[in-house]
């Protein structure tokens, strides 16, 4: 296939996961909205067209609940092809919603797509509800001056190596019994383990049981865990709402008040051990084992750190094709299970984005022709091998085919 009848395929993929307003990730595994896929999805849209690019930003935010949260999956639809449906979730909101949020790229890609295509009324309309959500993670989300996770999922990196210290500590004595649908669509070697599992629905228990009261969930919940890459996003999202505000001429002062307090508290989610920045767990104190992608998104908050730098390189040449999710050198690493050693093209266009800021022209024209070259090999597949380029999860996914729209089919520089 040429480039051409990549991008060809690629706006088809779009289109046909387009549910009205909505993308879903892909048929069959991931039925609903998810939050920062619809983010990507929109960024990928604003390359053919800026009128369903802001729809589908507008949608997300169509549920985003009183307290400023936007929930990390909308149930627009009943689908009993996913768990944890609505009914486990049980928020009681109008849409159905999950009950906890995913990473804040909303305002960064709002940014880039205002850029790309325009839409100033759009984005004014959209800026004060991305205001309370970015207020919502500072109330509920923030312990020790950093962006916390309440949930694997909310980091959306879920099975991550970062956050076995805080999964180790959680009691799935009373998690009952339930029926996974993920392991029916894609190879369960690929997928998260039952263990995984016990532990996630855990959490979702606490929350029902709660009502879904974030400051309990935060203070009390089985989990509360620092995430770097959620931090660094929020510094991003923060710093690119104030630029948003400035070109709206409203008062650009919160989001960067917010964006120098959490760079601020940036030093502790650093590892003398690993000369990093890594996830941490916010009750115990207790640092993950390991440096991940999370540390390598970074530059998108325009923190350059020379030792860290080195590592994330050391890293990057482990692998032969895009920023591992784990480092290839840890015990953790495994190249095809989610998160735990996979590349995604929709987090090295993320990297992407920051290796620009930071004017690394020829690092980000690797990153890209990587990535590039895993989609021509491979096709629109969710993630990657980072050793051999082998396409893993599930296929014909939104978030890979917006990202070569909108980043790793330019031309090779
Ligand atoms: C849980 C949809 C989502 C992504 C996440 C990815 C995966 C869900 C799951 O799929 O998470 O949210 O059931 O595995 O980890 O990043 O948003 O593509």
């Amino acid at each position: 296939m040429t480039d051409e009848d990549l991008d060809a395929a690629a706006r088809d993929i779009l289109t046909a996961n387009d549910r009205g307003g909505y993308t879903i990730p892909t048929a069959g595994l991931y039925p609903f909205q998810w939050n920062w896929d619809s983010a990507f999805a929109a960024w990928g849209f604003s390359t053919f067209d800026a009128d369903r690019a802001w729809t589908e930003l507008e949608t997300l935010f169509s549920a985003q609940w009183s307290t400023g949260m936007v929930p990390h999956i909308v149930f627009h639809k009943e689908d009993d092809g996913y768990f944890p449906g609505p009914d486990v979730w049980d928020t009681g909101t109008t849409p159905a919603t999950s009950g906890i949020s995913q990473p804040p790229v909303a305002a960064i890609l709002a940014r880039l797509i205002h850029d790309r295509v325009g839409g100033t009324e759009r984005l004014r309309a959209l800026y004060p509800k991305l205001l309370a959500w970015h207020r919502w993670w500072l109330e509920c989300r923030v312990a020790h001056g950093i962006a916390c996770i309440a949930h694997p999922w909310e980091s959306g990196r879920d099975n991550c190596p970062d956050w076995d210290p805080g999964m180790a500590n959680v009691d799935t004595a009373g998690v009952g019994t339930y029926q996974r649908r993920d392991t029916g669509h894609v190879d369960a070697a690929m997928r998260p383990s039952k263990e995984d599992y016990d532990r996630y629905i855990t959490m979702v228990k606490f929350g029902r049981e709660c009502g879904w009261d974030q400051v309990e969930i935060r203070d009390n919940g089985p989990f509360l865990m620092g995430d770097p890459a959620t931090t660094f996003i929020l510094i991003r999202a923060n710093r690119d709402l104030a630029a948003i505000a400035d070109i709206l001429g409203e008062d650009s002062a919160e989001p960067t008040a917010w964006a120098d307090e959490m760079e601020a508290a940036l030093p502790w989610l650093w590892s003398d051990d690993l000369q990093a920045y890594v996830a941490r767990d916010a009750r115990t104190g207790v640092f993950a084992s390991a440096i991940s992608s999370g540390a390598a998104l970074g530059l998108l908050a325009g923190v350059e750190n020379a030792a860290m730098e080195e590592k994330l390189a050391a890293m990057w040449d482990r692998v032969r094709y895009g920023i591992p999710s784990n480092d290839p050198a840890a015990p953790s690493f495994e190249p095809r299970r989610y998160w735990r050693g996979p590349t995604w093209p929709v987090v090295n266009a993320l990297i992407a984005v920051g290796l620009t800021s930071a004017g690394r022209d020829a690092d980000e024209a690797r990153l890209r022709r990587e990535t590039a070259e895993l989609i021509r090999q491979g096709g629109f597949f969710e993630y990657f091998d980072p050793t051999d380029g082998t396409a893993c999860g599930g296929d014909r996914f939104t978030w890979t085919a917006a990202i070569w729209l909108a980043w790793a089919n330019r031309e090779e520089t």
